[in-house]
């Protein structure tokens, strides 16, 4: 029997208020798509079945380098996260599965498996951290982890996430993602090949740990915390990683991650085309890795990505299951809204994807006919989808309007209630 946070009861009832105006815009959606030859209840099926994985981590208030200001109720551990991960996940249907992150949530695994099952919560992929130094490790990650210049500190970082496998392993896990903050501030403060040829290696050991049904997760990042150089800086380099370490190993496109304009549908065609897009963390940027709620700055650029996956779904891409996780930080806002808010966006991108009518695209992409491809995309993007979002989510037990039912559930001040206030204002980047 699944623990629920919000009570069906409660969201049927809230439900019930906005029913009748559901039933009517999702009606007048299911004529006009029908006109495209769309049926309605398919698009809305699909839908329904897109999940995405919240992280731990983004239940909690976040914070910049200057400083964090906490927000009420906030989780004290892992299981009062787990508690808030299961809320969204009753509220929207879209995310039953909820991402770890090492050190920061390591417990007993059986206690984890027991929550998550009590919760009716399952657990994506495991994040490793070498991005900094946990109170009991005897060497430091100052000058770097899987890159590092001294063995030791490079078998310490291996050790650590071939453990974060065995906590996956035993709570029903089937990934490894790997970022890590390695490289340096100064002009030849590290030596760009043999840096990476270290890391190479470091990856092959902890590849070589990878159960046969696991896929392990290179992440790149442009810059941050190292400011001159980072050792896997950019998808050229994830790929180059994901091809030398063997076919369970595959790029995992941090939406943040990347320089401003660059073209990130493409990245994502690319890695697809060759098959190593490992999957997601979504999030939303407008100067560097801002870690913003997703669909919040660029919904068209999430858009264009969700066209390339479609796009793959509909080519019948061989082995294509690309894992989908939020990685955000919430500095200004009820997490849980956030959260809530992002896997609606994410699901409304994917949305107005399968709208698009991929073979009037073709042809008019034979036909050179530039202004009628861009107009086949722009035609689905502009389709309000909500009634199908929220239809979806209402026929599997979900809220019509999850951040409504959400503030009228008073769970927020339930936990403000139970969870003493985290004091200080320390800095720190969640
Ligand atoms: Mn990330």
């Amino acid at each position: 029997m699944t623990d629920s946070k919000i009570s069906g009861d409660f969201i049927a009832e809230d439900n019930d208020k906005r029913a009748a105006a559901l039933k009517s815009d999702y009606a007048a959606l299911g004529e006009k798509l029908a006109r495209s030859n769309i049926d309605i209840n398919a698009v809305t099926a699909k839908v329904a079945e897109f999940f995405v994985a919240v992280p731990s981590w983004g239940v909690g208030t976040g914070g910049t380098r200057f400083a964090r200001f906490p927000g009420l109720g906030e989780p004290r551990h892992i299981f009062d996260k787990l508690d808030d991960c299961s809320v969204i996940n009753e509220l929207t249907r879209a995310t039953p599965t909820v991402s770890l992150h090492i050190p920061w949530d390591k417990t007993d695994p059986k206690e984890l498996k027991a929550k998550g099952d009590q919760l009716g919560l399952g657990f994506d992929a495991m994040n490793s951290n070498t991005f900094s130094d946990a109170p009991d490790q005897a060497n430091s990650y100052k000058y770097g982890s899987l890159s590092h210049v001294d063995a030791a500190t490079r078998a310490q970082a291996v050790e650590h996430n071939i453990e974060c496998i065995e906590i996956g392993n035993a709570i029903g896990s089937k990934a490894l993602t790997v970022w890590v903050g390695d490289g340096s501030n100064f002009p030849g403060q590290t030596n760009f090949t043999r840096s990476f040829e270290r890391y190479l290696a470091a990856m092959a050991d902890i590849y070589k740990a990878l159960p046969d049904d696991w896929r392990l997760f290179s992440e790149h990042k442009m810059y941050e915390p190292a400011f001159y150089s980072t050792v896997v800086q950019d998808w050229g380099t994830s790929y180059l990683i994901a091809q030398t370490l063997g076919p369970k190993a595959q790029c995992l496109v941090d939406l943040g991650h990347h320089a401003p304009n660059t073209n990130i549908e493409m990245i994502v065609a690319r890695l697809i085309q060759f098959g190593k897009l490992g999957g997601f963390h979504f999030n939303d940027s407008k100067y560097g890795d801002d870690d913003l709620d997703a669909g919040s700055v660029e919904p068209y650029r999430l858009f264009l990505v969700f066209n390339e996956l479609v796009d793959a779904e509909y080519r019948g891409v061989k082995g294509f299951h690309p894992a989908h996780m939020i990685d955000q930080s919430h500095n200004v806002t009820d997490p849980i809204e956030s959260l809530i808010s992002s896997a609606n966006e994410i699901r409304r991108a994917y949305a107005q994807a399968l709208l698009v009518d991929r073979a009037a695209l073709e042809g008019y992409q034979n036909g050179n006919d530039a202004l009628m491809a861009t107009e086949t995309l722009k035609r689905a993007y502009r389709t309000d989808v909500e009634a199908i979002l929220a239809e979806a989510r209402r026929r599997t037990g979900g809220a019509i309007d999850p951040i409504a039912s959400y503030r009228a559930s008073g769970y927020r001040a339930k936990v403000a209630a139970e969870r003493p206030a985290v004091k200080g204002g320390s800095g720190g980047i969640v």
